[in-house]
């Protein structure tokens, strides 16, 4: 099975993992437990997407996620549906839906073009008309599957009151060894503070930046006339001109004529 990223096909692997949730439920958080306990635990990433892509973003950008190493790891606010039919990994937390709420208006009043009142972000939440859909859907279709034997789900609030016994359930569902030295470093690294430390490397804008490969070079850039035709070659000046004949602009100023002395 194939499913179109941009112009790239990306093919599923069977030890894919999904780090799945609604929006604002605590996905970053995870994302950076489960990277603490299947690497070294370097922070060399500029930002959490490049080891642990976020799939639906990555798709339609059309990311090339076949380059990356296996287990593949990717964050997904997809519904379970929407996800890849298969035998791959998926870890669900869910939030107290009422904190996500508020999470949720604080997010889109700082990353989206809504600016309305909480009164009226509680309304549209209510019922669905939000960018990620309904939180109740969400929740109860992710909640239908929570016995699957490929999806462990856990909560916001288990990583709040009882993260060690969370972690280690994470490792044991991922196969992956958990020392105490490795479990020490995922505490400090996972933490609120370390993470608020680092915001950089988890926030919304760096993602959306690294996702669309936008650079932020120059924008007053050389401010210089003529620079145009240094760039272009014979060929694509001549094409330039042709189209541009059609073109009726008003005429340059003129260098004021020379007054002949007498
Ligand atoms: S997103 O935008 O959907 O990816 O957001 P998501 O990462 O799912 O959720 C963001 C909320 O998770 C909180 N968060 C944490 N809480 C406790 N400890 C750690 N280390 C941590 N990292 C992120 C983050 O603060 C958001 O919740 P609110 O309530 O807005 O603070």
């Amino acid at each position: 099975m194939s499913i179109l990223s941009g112009r790239l096909a990306f093919r599923p692997r069977p030890n894919d993992v999904y780090l799945a949730s609604y929006a604002r439920s605590g996905t970053t958080w995870l994302q950076m437990i489960v990277y603490q306990l299947t690497t070294d635990g370097s922070m060399d990433f500029t930002h959490i997407t490049e080891p642990i892509p976020y799939f639906e973003r990555a798709l339609s950008v059309g990311r090339d996620l076949n380059k990356l190493p296996s287990p593949r790891l990717f964050k997904t606010h997809f519904r379970y549906k929407k996800l890849p039919k298969g035998p791959y990994k998926r870890i669900y937390i869910a939030r107290n839906g009422k904190d996500v709420l508020v999470s949720c208006y604080y997010f889109f009043r700082a990353h989206s073009p809504f600016k309305g009142s909480f009164d009226q972000f509680f309304k549209n939440f209510m019922v669905g008309n939000v960018q990620s859909g309904s939180w109740f859907r969400h929740v109860a279709e992710w909640s239908a599957h929570a016995a699957d034997t490929n999806v462990l789900f856990i909560r916001y609030e288990d990583l709040v009151n009882h993260f060690e016994r969370t972690v280690n359930r994470i490792a044991e569902f991922l196969n992956v060894p958990l020392s105490p030295e490795i479990y020490a470093r995922i505490a400090e690294r996972c933490s609120f503070t370390f993470m608020k430390q680092h915001e950089e490397k988890f926030g919304f804008l760096q993602e959306v930046l690294i996702e669309f490969g936008f650079t932020g070079e120059d924008f007053i850039r050389k401010g210089k006339s003529g620079s145009g035709k240094e760039h272009l070659s014979p060929e694509q000046e001549a094409m330039f001109d042709r189209a541009a004949s059609t073109v009726i602009m008003p005429p340059p100023l003129e260098a004021p004529a020379r007054t002949a002395r007498a």
